[in-house]
């Protein structure tokens, strides 16, 4: 071999070694405790929480009291920031605790966990369902028909999100779903006469569950039934108050009995209740797979 192309390679070898170290050194964690990655010493005593509206914030803080893990700490952000986190994580092999929910697409991305919650904090047999401002059957019988037989299940809303997170505008995600699924969304629209343009609003919360829910509401009601749809996106009391007052005609994103029991206390006599919209639906804490705690008891 030729001196030069030696040289050559001496240097790509060097290069592919200090790479191979740069790689290896993001595995560990910030105290470069390589053993930490898989469990909880050296890590942060931190829950990556969303908006501090999500029923899963109050739910969380009741877990931390629950199971008596005062030294952690629930970290506020948003759906998105919490997500980018979990896949900065996955990418390090770090630690890391989020607020997670089913459905997600992040289930469909990341070999992910709950974490066991025998005290039951979470709730059991959780659902989403739909809620409507009062005098809505008089006002737009269409539309209430629609939406009080409106329900599908968490596989389909997952095609949705998974569309969504590998990048598609969320009306085109919801929209392509729709036209791919006609028998599907025959049983929710079959004959109901459409109206020509009324006005109409939905709120949701910028949760990827409920971006999917409300953009196949929205597309089905303009489409099929002849509605003009502003969807507000909004906090989660506002959400509430706003189906409460009236302001908005419906939501499809409220979770009970647990997830939104606050919410329920305060506003449900103020609205009606069209029920499950989707069913078997799960709220908890979540980590890698590759992590080696269990249960919350074991953040202990
Ligand atoms: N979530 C998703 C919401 C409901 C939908 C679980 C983040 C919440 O915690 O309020």
């Amino acid at each position: 071999m030729k001196l030069k192309k030696m040289k050559k390679l001496m240097v790509l070898a060097g290069l592919a070694s200090l790479f191979a170290l740069t790689a290896c050194g993001s595995a560990t964690n910030d105290n470069g405790d390589a053993s930490a990655a898989n469990g909880l010493s050296g890590m942060k005593h931190e829950i990556i929480g969303i908006d501090p509206g999500a029923g899963i914030m109050k739910a969380t803080e009741q877990a931390i009291s629950d199971y008596e893990l005062e030294d952690w700490k629930l970290i506020e952000g948003s759906g998105a920031a919490m997500t980018a986190m979990l896949d900065k994580a996955i990418k390090a092999e770090d630690p890391i605790i989020i607020t997670g929910w089913t459905p997600h697409w992040m289930f469909a991305k990341y070999d992910l966990k709950y974490l066991e919650d025998p005290q039951k904090t979470y709730g059991e047999a959780e659902e989403i369902h739909t809620i409507i401002r009062q005098g809505l059957k008089d006002d737009h019988p269409t539309a209430y028909e629609f939406l009080d037989r409106f329900e599908w299940t968490s596989d389909e809303m997952g095609e949705i999100m998974t569309a969504i997170q590998e990048g598609s505008d969320p009306a085109e995600a919801a929209k392509n779903w729709v036209d791919a699924h006609p028998e599907r969304v025959d049983e929710w629209v079959k004959d109901l006469s459409p109206v020509n343009g009324d006005t109409f609003k939905l709120s949701y919360v910028a949760w990827d569950s409920e971006i999917a829910s409300t953009n196949v509401l929205e597309y089905v009601l303009e489409s099929k039934l002849g509605y003009d749809v502003t969807s507000l996106q909004v906090e989660a009391g506002p959400m509430w108050t706003g189906v409460a007052s009236g302001d908005v005609d419906a939501s499809a994103a409220a979770w009970l009995p647990l997830t939104h029991a606050d919410y329920w206390a305060e506003f449900g006599e103020k609205l009606e209740d069209l029920g499950p919209n989707m069913t078997g639906v799960k709220t908890g804490l979540v980590v890698p797979a590759y992590m080696e705690i269990n249960s919350i008891e074991d953040l202990k």
